[in-house]
């Protein structure tokens, strides 16, 4: 029974999961579902506190800044195989890997990067081995703030903030890579010369597994505001308007289901795994998309995490007019839109923490207070927000003393959730149900506010952990589409460094491998339901205006307003 490995390098931690298989055809019928037989995390607070990051991000004395260090994701890698080798699985049975990252972070490599990977020693942990390849020590991420200028200039260049969105599906975002990369050319003009690749988190931690620079997909290349939404391909004008020289420093992109070499000798050597198939990796959420068992449009997740999201499946690229949301590639080969709030479980946590509650105590909170918090509302903007756009982090409270722990809870969530719920319409997606997703997903209380706040029933899913789960889901599936075939292991056929796709490559959907099939039983709601309750959905209902006013009146002057040209 073949065995499929998912990873999932996320703000905090690295997680893997190990899917098992019966059938060799997707969905047939005498075969059990997809099991889950391993699943470990490494947080990297606790586990590498040598790097010193609070939550992942190393600390920085200005708000909008955040990045983390690329080297703290290549030992945990090492770590989790590691832990992997030692779990007692038959790892022979190792098929097919693939992973999902947090998006738009960027990993910057010199020129020996390349000869490095391909002779990394199996007798020495790896991150020890490429600290000489980094030509910027610091890997930007999606929290960073800090290029609202470079936003502007490239908008500017390319024609305007509609123009790009219609091109690269968003509009210029502070923390999509090409404003990020663009900072960087600006700031560090030096660094940027001995540049020789710019990898996302995703193609950079798989570059580690087949030791070659690896490739990106279409779902993670569009949170760059670099690749043409329509041809999948790097788009010239946003190039030359991000950098000089780009376009020779960035992966090609190929599609979601490419497998794109064996795992590299040192895995083998060093902790016994097989030559396992591997595909290239994707971002968090649209990796999450498969892992929350939406594969058709008319489907929408929410995803509880460090960040809260709200994703659902497009056919055809609807840009939003808003200015607030995104068009991604998926990995089905169609599209997907997404709105990201930053302030999700950092936000829960604090207000948890200055109330000195346990999950517990914030679940009796929310089940001790009626829905619309007797009229209180709150902002909870502890650090810059990415929807509403908020430069300037500050938590306001309407209707609401800071000391009251109860309403204070109920608040956040409230907020939380009227939040996602108005600035999720742009999608224009007629769903009947949610599938939640994320690791604030287990806790029910939260559930029935969603359910009542968008008016609709909300599902849990089997397993938590949807973008771990749709990694692994990938890798299955593209093993499925590589023909059930074998080809003999380091038949040196990598994709790893071609330059771009085929001319006019586009994914679609594999005729033979359906995904309604590879999700089956495993990315799928349990059984629970949480229906909205009539007369909340009411009071949620009167609430939303008030909400939005109060919103107006605190993001930043230069927030999307619904009309373009929006500035960044
Ligand atoms: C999406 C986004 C976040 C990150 C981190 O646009 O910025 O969801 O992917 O999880």
């Amino acid at each position: 029974m073949p065995l499929y490995l998912g990873l999932d390098s996320s703000t905090q931690s690295l997680t893997a999961l190990l899917l098992e298989v019966d059938a060799p055809v997707p969905g047939d019928a005498s075969g059990r579902p997809p099991r889950v037989v391993f699943e470990d995390s490494i947080s990297f607070d606790d586990e590498l506190p040598g790097y010193g990051t609070r939550h992942g991000v190393l600390p920085a004395d200005d708000p909008a800044v955040a990045a983390s260090p690329p080297l703290m994701w290549v030992e945990a890698l090492d770590r989790m195989m590691s832990r992997l080798s030692a779990s007692g699985i038959d790892l022979s049975r190792l098929a097919a890997i693939s992973g999902s990252a947090q998006q738009h972070g960027s990993v910057y490599l010199n020129g020996h990067a390349a000869a490095r990977l391909a002779r990394l020693d199996a007798s020495r942990p790896l991150a020890g081995q490429l600290g000489g390849v980094l030509s910027r020590p610091v890997a930007p991420i999606w929290m960073d703030a800090s290029t609202s200028a470079e936003c502007r200039e490239i908008s500017a260049a390319v024609g305007g903030a509609e123009r790009l969105a219609q091109l690269t599906g968003s509009r210029a975002f502070e923390r999509f890579t090409g404003p990020q990369i663009r900072k960087f050319f600006k700031h560090e003009p030096d660094a940027w010369a001995a540049t020789d690749r710019v990898h996302l988190v995703s193609s950079f931690l798989a570059s580690l597994l087949v030791g070659a620079h690896a490739p990106l997909d279409p779902g993670d290349a569009s949170g760059m505001n670099l690749m043409d939404l329509a041809t999948r391909r790097w788009l010239p004008e946003a190039l030359d308007a991000t950098a000089p020289g780009l376009a020779a420093k960035l992966p090609p992109i190929v599609p979601a289901k490419t497998p794109i070499g064996r795992l590299a000798l040192y895995w083998r050597l060093r902790y016994g795994l097989p030559a396992a198939r591997v595909v290239v990796w994707s971002g968090d959420n649209p990796s999450s998309l498969i892992g929350s068992g939406l594969v058709r449009e008319g489907q929408v997740a929410v995803s509880l995490g460090t960040s809260d999201t709200v994703f659902g499946v497009m056919q055809a690229p609807r840009v939003d007019r808003s200015g607030t949301g995104h068009v991604f590639g998926a990995p089905t080969g169609d599209y997907m839109g997404l709105t990201c709030f930053r302030n999700g479980s950092l936000a829960r946590e604090r207000i948890r923490d200055q109330h000195g509650l346990d999950w517990e105590g914030f679940s009796a909170a929310l089940r001790a207070t009626p829905p619309g918090n007797l009229g209180a509302l709150m902002l909870p903007w502890f650090e810059p927000e990415i929807t509403p756009h908020v430069a300037q982090p500050g938590v306001h409270r309407l209707g609401l003393d800071r000391s009251e722990a109860a309403r204070n809870v109920r608040a956040v969530v409230e907020a939380q959730m009227l939040a996602m719920a108005s600035h999720s319409r742009w999608m224009g997606v007629d769903f009947d149900a949610i599938h939640a997703t994320g690791g604030a997903a287990a806790n029910r209380d939260i559930l029935q506010i969603m359910a009542d706040v968008f008016g609709v029933a909300v599902r849990r899913l089997q397993v938590g952990n949807s973008a771990c789960l749709g990694a692994a889901l990938r890798a299955y599936h593209a093993e499925m589409v590589a023909g059930l075939g074998d080809p003999p292991p380091d038949s040196g056929t990598h994709l790893a460094d071609h330059r771009q796709g085929e001319p006019g490559e586009r994914e679609g959907r594999y005729v033979g491998v359906d995904w309604d099939l590879i999700v089956q039983g495993i990315a799928e709601p349990t059984g629970e339901i949480v229906a909205p309750d009539p007369a909340a959905v009411e009071v949620y209902r009167d609430m939303a205006p008030r909400y939005a006013e109060l919103e107006r009146g605190y993001r930043s002057p230069d927030a999307p307003t619904g009309d373009f040209p929006a500035p960044c």
